[in-house]
Parts: structure tokens; sequence; C-alpha cells
């Protein structure tokens, strides 16, 4: 039985959802809303941090001095993603040394997608075109979360978002417009991470086990289906226009759905993948466990320089 005092606070918050106004840090919440969200933002922002490895492979090969700087400074983009993220998500009350602990003993997800590798430079395009794509697919659609700080992150992430899908866009145009060569570099990276990028959006709507109480609550405003269809009817036409072979032999054009039809995702594949695996997982985790490591003398000066601060202004305080 609820008492008087949370079932006025939860009909607050009910209110507030109802009409789309935002929660706040200090905002009473459900717990399973708070432990929802942690879940969701966190795995988000270790996404964008572990999605710095696949391109970050790439810099020091990148082709021209021009392609170099732009890639550095959309990786570069990445871990401030991140860091707005896990910001984000520790004002619901959890700390940055649990939310790392989780990702680095494999108790939390990071996206799939992240798990494949880098084989050519053309996948550093695709990962533009593609991956930035999806992303971003997703992230307009969570600009209307229901949690304020989420939401507030999602807005000026989506703008950056948008100078990286373009740049991914521009590296495959100016490969599938090259040489025989090249366009077939750009083929072959577009026919290897369409699968995984239709794969971010996460598993049919009848198969996702959060989206029910998500969706009531606001935080994921559309379904994993319905915006996996909408990837997909934007990103159709961007192939065409690059004159590369479709990366699936189903896709056709459904005149009495408005939208393009489409081959099955190979789901045992994606199950392997977020459950530890696919290509890269444990490069990927080994890697940003060294990274960490080697950034323990930060945090420590990070911690003297504090405990000074904290000392001189108790001596002035005296
Ligand atoms: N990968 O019940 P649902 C980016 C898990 S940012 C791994 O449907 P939900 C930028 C899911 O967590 C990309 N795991 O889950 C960039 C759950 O497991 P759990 C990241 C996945 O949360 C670009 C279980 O399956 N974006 O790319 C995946 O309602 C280039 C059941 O699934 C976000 O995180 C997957 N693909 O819907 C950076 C957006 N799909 O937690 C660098 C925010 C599902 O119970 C370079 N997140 N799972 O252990 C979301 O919108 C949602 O969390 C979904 C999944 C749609 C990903």
């Amino acid at each position: 039985m609820q008492s008087v005092d949370s079932a006025a606070e939860q009909a607050e918050f009910d209110r507030k959802i109802a009409e789309e106004q935002k929660i706040e840090p200090t905002d009473w919440m459900p717990d399973d809303y708070r432990k929802n969200l942690i879940r969701q933002m966190s795995q988000h922002a270790h996404s964008e941090v572990i999605g710095m490895q696949p391109e970050g492979n790439w810099i020091t090969r990148a082709p021209t001095l021009r392609r170099k700087a732009v890639l550095l400074a959309k990786v570069q983009d990445e871990a401030g993603h991140g860091l707005y993220l896990y910001s984000a998500t520790e004002t619901l009350g959890i700390s940055r040394s649990e939310l790392i602990d989780a990702l680095q003993t494999g108790k939390a997800k990071y996206a799939s997608i992240f798990n494949y590798p880098t084989l050519s430079w053309a996948d550093v395009g695709a990962i533009g075109w593609l991956v930035d794509g999806a992303a971003i697919v997703n992230q307009i659609s969570l600009q209307r979360t229901s949690y304020g700080p989420y939401s507030r992150a999602m807005i000026r992430i989506c703008k950056e978002e948008s100078f990286h899908q373009r740049q991914g866009y521009e590296i495959m145009y100016a490969l599938a417009k090259g040489t025989p060569e090249q366009k077939q570099m750009a083929q072959d990276a577009m026919n290897r991470f369409w699968w995984p990028s239709l794969m971010m959006f996460g598993p049919h709507d009848s198969e996702s086990a959060h989206s029910g109480r998500s969706m009531k609550w606001k935080i994921k405003r559309q379904s994993n289906d319905d915006l996996r269809q909408k990837f997909i009817d934007q990103t159709v036409p961007q192939i065409e226009v690059l004159g590369l072979e479709m990366p699936d032999p189903e896709i056709k054009w459904n005149e009495e759905r408005g939208h393009y039809d489409s081959g099955e995702i190979n789901w045992e594949e994606f199950y392997q993948v977020i459950n530890g695996s696919g290509p890269c997982n444990h490069q990927r985790i080994k890697h940003h466990k060294a990274a960490h490591d080697n950034g323990e003398w930060v945090r420590e000066a990070v911690r003297a320089y504090r405990a000074k601060q904290n000392q001189k202004a108790a001596e002035s305080a005296a």
C-alpha cells in the first residue's frame, strides 16, 4: 500500500509525464524509472566512449592531412558526448566509478556495432554515414525524452552527430565516384556495416524487454522497429545516389505501406554480440581497461588538488 505522501508524489510525477513536462534530478521519481534511465543512459555513454576505438584505429592511417584532422575532431566529439552522458547519468545518484566498473565487468552493455572491426579506410566513411546516421535517427527521437538532463544532452549531441554523418557520407561519395578499386572498398564497407547498423535499434518490438515501460514513461518516444524503418527509408535513396548495389537483395519499395521492405536481421548474431561474443568485444574492453588504468595519475592529481583546495578553504575559514 502506498502512503498518502508517496501517492501524491506519484500523481505529480504522472501529471508531469502526461503534460510533457521534464522530470528534473531533484524531482521525485519512481525507483524503476530511475533504474531504467541509469541503465539506458549509462549504456549510451559507454557506447560513445567505446565507439571511439573502431575509428581511432584509422587516425594514424587517414589518407590525407584534411581527413586526419576531421577524423581526430570527430573522435574527440564522441569523447565529449560520453562525458555529457556520464554527467547526466550521475544526476540520478550513481557515481562515475560505479558506471565504469559496470562497463568493465560486463554488467552494462554498449552498442553492439562497436564490436565489429574496421578493416579499411572506407569503414570510417561507412561508420560516419551509417552508424552516426542510425544514432541520429534514434537520438532525434530522444530529444523529447522525459528526463531533462538526458533530453538537453541529446539536443546538443544531435547537432554534432549531423556533422559526423555528413563527413562519413562525403568519404563514401568520394570513394564511390573514384576508381573501380575505391568503389569496391565503399561497397564492401557498406555491405559489412549495413546489418550491424540495423541491429543498433535493438530487438523487434515484440522481443524488447524494456520498451513497454520506457514508452509509458516517455523515456523512449518511438519504438525500435519504427526507428529502424525510418533509418532504412532515409538511407536507401542515399545508396542510390552513391551508385552502390543494395546490401540486402530484399530491399524493395512497398507502395501500399509507403516504406521500403527489407530482409530479416540475423538475430542469433545480434544476441551473440550483445552477450559478449562478437568479433571485438574482448579487445574493446581490454583496451578500455588499459586506457583507464593509464589515466589513474590524472585522477590522483585531481584528488590531491581538491584536498589542497579544501585544506586552504578550511585554513582561511579558521
Ligand atoms: N547493442 O528492451 P530492449 C552512437 C540490449 S551512440 C547492445 O529493446 P532498450 C554514437 C538492451 O540494452 C549508440 N545492446 O532495450 C557514435 C537490453 O539489455 P539490458 C548508442 C542492445 O533499452 C557513433 C536488451 O538488449 N545509442 O552510436 C542493443 O529499450 C559513431 C533488450 O533490448 C544509444 O544507446 C544494441 N544495439 O532499447 C559513437 C541510444 N539493442 O540493458 C561513435 C539510447 C538492445 O537489459 C561512433 N538507447 N540492446 O542488459 C536506446 O535508445 C535503447 O537503449 C536501445 C535499446 C534502442 C539501444
